[in-house]
């Protein structure tokens, strides 16, 4: 029986079903084109043109449907075309589309900024102000730090990502395809090391504590604690591979932080909005940011980004300083609120834990009797496995076992500095069994000899 999605998204069948290879014979006509009309720059994972998505599938327009664990990069963690979102949408375009909020402020964007204020990490009063995309969250939530603290420093950490605009792309750690022959970057950014367990030198019982003596001192003898406007980390490095840093050495960075006048800053655009299976990835230890950046998961798919944090800092900044022509449309407003809702209602922080439970286990069990996986690591639908030449720590290419699946129908994402990391962000509102059958066909995916 292939059932509509009880979740929502356009009522599709939820399930897998393959007409042709992939890509059939009109994506590959699509892709043709694209590769005519578009540059070498914009890449393609999957390599199907879409016509519908919902629940936990991706429809092409060869009329293949293909399991998904991508969510768009953690976007659709309310599944796509959620009916809260498309309700809420539908009626905002009908009556107004854009007013610019700095010209003509309207109700939905001061709602969104509530919530926000209401959902991040800790009671103290905060600000919200919305802008278009992660990268935009990040930038100015340095802004705000420097404004604030007078100060001009900004450290970050090995493996992480934050963006591809300037300052943005400088924070971000990888070369290549980021920064590659984009240079000269942005001046004032420092990188120290994140406390990653299973790469950790001396193994990882010490990596939490050694790590964090090792960041701490390098921000005091190679900066100076004084100049440092703002410390910025993602809880758990996205693009960088899904490394959860070693336990206690978020704390031991936010103590830092807080005894030296620093701005801590966690970008929450790929870990917030139930994703971990807390509303922020943060609470898992406890951490109150003083400045979170969301984006992605906040409005299901519409372009929207927010820079949530302590009042005090927030309001540092001039009228006026703070702003730009698109952030906080409407429509991604009305996106919002449709998707807080659902994940509220249909108690999406548990769904991401318990898809957190199906894939764990299975993915340890296939770990003992495979040798390619190094490693498997994260939290509720964020999930990955390190994979490794068998028998020692060298990176084994992802790519490779993600091109298997994409071509069996199950959509996975690479990640990781060795580019050696399989990730998985499926959307909330997947049914279990496309998650045991994208499990299945991954499993086959990873028997090369
Ligand atoms: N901060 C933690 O994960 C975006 C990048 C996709 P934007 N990650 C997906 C790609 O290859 O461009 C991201 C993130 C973290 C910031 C960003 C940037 O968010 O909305 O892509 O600007």
């Amino acid at each position: 029986m292939s059932t509509a999605t009880t979740h929502g998204g356009p009522r599709l069948p939820q399930e897998r079903r393959l007409v042709t290879e992939i890509p059939g014979p009109r994506s590959r006509e699509l892709l043709a084109r694209k590769q005519s009309a578009v540059p070498p720059g914009i890449g393609t994972t999957l390599p199907v043109f879409v016509t519908r998505a919902g629940g936990g599938v991706i429809v092409d327009v060869d009329g293949n449907s293909l399991i998904d664990f991508g969510s768009g990069i953690a976007v659709t963690n309310v599944g796509n075309a959620a009916p809260r979102v498309v309700e809420r949408v539908q009626k905002q375009v009908a009556d107004f589309t854009h007013t610019c909020f700095m010209v003509a402020p309207y109700e939905s964007y001061v709602a969104v900024c509530e919530k926000l204020n209401a959902l991040t990490p800790g009671d103290h009063e905060k600000r919200t102000f919305l802008v278009n995309s992660g990268a935009e969250a990040v930038e100015n939530a340095i802004k705000v730090a420097r404004h604030a603290t007078g100060r001009q420093a900004v450290v970050v950490f090995d493996h992480g990502y934050h963006g591809r605009t300037l300052l943005t792309m400088t924070l971000t750690a990888k070369s290549m395809p980021y920064k590659h022959g984009f240079g000269p970057f942005a001046p004032e950014v420092y990188r120290v090391p994140l406390a990653y367990p299973f790469r950790w030198p001396t193994g990882p019982d010490n990596c939490a504590e050694e790590a964090a003596a090792q960041a701490i001192d390098m921000i005091n003898k190679q900066i100076g604690a004084e100049n440092v406007a703002a410390v910025l980390i993602e809880p758990i490095a996205g693009e960088g591979g899904f490394i959860e840093p070693a336990r206690g050495f978020l704390p031991k960075i936010v103590e830092y932080c807080r005894a030296n006048g620093i701005v801590f800053i966690a970008d929450e655009v790929q870990t917030g909005f139930a994703r971990t299976g807390h509303m922020f990835a943060c609470e898992d230890e406890g951490i109150v940011p003083d400045i979170i950046t969301t984006a992605k998961g906040i409005a299901g798919g519409l372009p929207l980004a927010a820079v949530t944090g302590r009042a005090d800092l927030l309001d540092h900044v001039h009228s006026g300083g703070l702003g730009g022509t698109y952030g906080g449309n409407p429509l991604a407003c009305e996106a919002a609120l449709g998707v807080l809702e659902t994940i509220e209602q249909d108690g999406l922080v548990e769904r991401a834990r318990h898809i957190g439970e199906i894939m764990l286990p299975r993915l340890r069990a296939l770990q003992e009797h495979n040798p390619i996986i190094g490693d498997v690591r994260g939290r509720g639908a964020m999930i990955a496995v390190e994979l490794v030449v068998p028998g020692t720590k060298e990176p084994y290419p992802a790519a490779e076992i993600a091109r298997r699946c994409h071509e069996q129908g199950l959509l996975v994402l690479t990640a990781g500095t060795y580019g050696n990391v399989l990730r998985f962000l499926p959307p909330l509102v997947i049914p279990d069994h496309l998650l045991e059958e994208g499990l299945s066909i991954l499993e086959k995916a990873l028997n090369v000899d």
